[in-house]
């Protein structure tokens, strides 16, 4: 097989310093942070279908970019010299895993047999390049949102025969993940929301996508799958309204269907913002509940209003959430780059440039958030903050030992009491700056 990026060299990393487009400035494999190497803190995945696929169509124009490598777009021979790219891609930059949709690594056929038949070998040919390389699965997942027959959604579709063809298609990207030794398998609902309530049986709709779910819980076991089922929030786009809306509403959903044992959030960055959160919020409030496990690293544009699936840029985004990975104790999953190039950026170089940009911005963080921690200002702050809990009627209040009516009794017996602390937002704030930026 021959190269296929051929003016791309392995990607070396060369520090801060460097001017090398193709050099890695922070990134440093190798690098121990908080007693962990940074590859180990940053298990970064590829996504198979933006850096494969994906080649600029927008909704108003068509490709930009070409990702035919040398085949008729749509073939099976298209989709092994995707896996011969991918694999040459990965092992260029040292990222460890991947991640897929079974119609990112295979045409759909007409008929699902005939599908079936394809991902099984293609999948053959990706465990020859795993074995050969060392290259893992991150997770795998079925794309129930681009064929017309998805329309009202997969599990929450209206129609009973559609249902089983999402059905059918979650049992063999589970025989796939698990084939490739996934670590995980995600379920985004894309469709899984509505367009009018008018039309829509809330109720009836999310009882059946817990069915689906249980099912797929049941099955995926039953064929020895681990690892971690995982739910990827998204308040919206392509639904008005998806059920998934954000990590609160769907760890709510988990529990109260009692799948919250098998699952965990996949949180996507842009998926937060367009749900009018942080970035940050999202993977606090799944790291708080215990179920903070993959991350899809990207960012969105604060101008826009939808899911631009940008390459992470922003070093206070990837600061914090860096930050929250290291309090949670590390994430089970990955780092998978669930982002695109803009589509001007559409030559192989700019591929390149994408995901060193993304892991770097990932590592600085990672180098940031580590001396926040080191530095303790902020965890003392929070502690000092709370310190009216930790002993006389706080304590009591927070073992649950009090009334209302003891509380109440003891507010008119103060009168009025002492403002609350300071929340010294701005003073937190200039800590993180002077972290970030003390050296210069
Ligand atoms: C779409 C999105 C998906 C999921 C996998 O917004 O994030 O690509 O990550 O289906
Ligand atoms: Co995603």
């Amino acid at each position: 097989m021959s190269e296929i990026f051929k003016n791309i060299p392995v990607i070396p990393y060369e520090g801060p310093a460097s001017a090398n487009p193709l050099a890695f400035k922070y990134y440093d494999a190798d690098r121990v942070i908080m007693g962990k190497p940074m590859k180990e803190h940053l298990p970064f995945a590829m996504a198979w279908w933006h850096n494969l696929c994906a080649a600029g169509t927008d909704m108003f124009g068509r490709d930009t970019a070409d990702k035919s490598f040398g085949c008729e777009k749509g073939s099976m021979e298209h989709a092994k010299a995707k896996v011969d790219a991918g694999f040459e891609f990965m092992q260029k930059l040292g990222v460890n895993y991947f991640c897929f949709h079974d119609v990112d690594i295979v045409p759909e056929a007409d008929d699902i047999k005939e599908t079936n038949r394809r991902l099984d070998e293609i999948s053959d040919y990706i465990l020859e390049k795993m074995n050969a390389t060392g290259i893992k699965c991150l997770w795998g997942t079925a794309n129930m949102f681009s064929n017309p027959r998805f329309m009202n959604g997969a599990g929450s579709t209206n129609s009973a025969d559609v249902y089983c063809f999402a059905a059918a298609q979650v049992k063999k990207a589970l025989d796939i993940t698990v084939k490739l030794g996934g670590k995980g398998y995600v379920f985004w609902g894309g469709r899984e929301g509505y367009e009018t309530l008018l039309n829509t049986d809330v109720k009836f709709e999310q009882e059946n996508i817990a069915n689906l779910m249980k099912m797929a819980v049941a099955y995926g076991r039953s064929i020895g799958f681990t690892g971690d089922f995982y739910i990827e929030p998204k308040p919206k786009e392509p639904m008005k309204h998806q059920y998934d809306f954000d990590a609160a509403t769907a760890i709510g959903f988990l529990r109260q269907y009692g799948l919250d044992k098998d699952f965990k959030m996949n949180i996507e960055a842009n998926h937060a913002t367009l749900a009018g959160h942080t970035f940050q919020h999202d993977l606090r409030i799944s790291a708080i509940n215990g179920m903070l496990g993959s991350i899809d690293a990207n960012q969105g544009d604060y101008l826009l209003g939808w899911d631009t699936d940008e390459f992470p840029f922003d070093v206070y985004e990837t600061t914090m959430c860096m930050y929250e990975v290291l309090k949670a104790g590390g994430l089970t999953g990955g780092f998978n780059f669930d982002a695109k190039n803009r589509r001007p950026s559409y030559t192989v170089e700019d591929m390149f440039h994408a995901y060193i940009l993304g892991m770097d911005a990932f590592a600085l963080g990672l180098i940031k958030a580590a001396k926040l921690i080191e530095d303790g200002r902020i965890d003392a702050f929070i502690k000092e903050r709370y310190a009216s809990y930790s002993e006389g009627i706080g304590a009591k209040i927070r073992a649950g030992e009090t009334t209302l009516e003891e509380l109440a009794a003891r507010a008119e017996a103060m009168g009025a009491p002492a403002l609350p602390g300071s929340g010294r937002q701005e003073y937190l704030e200039s800590i993180v700056n002077s972290v970030l930026f003390g050296g210069c």
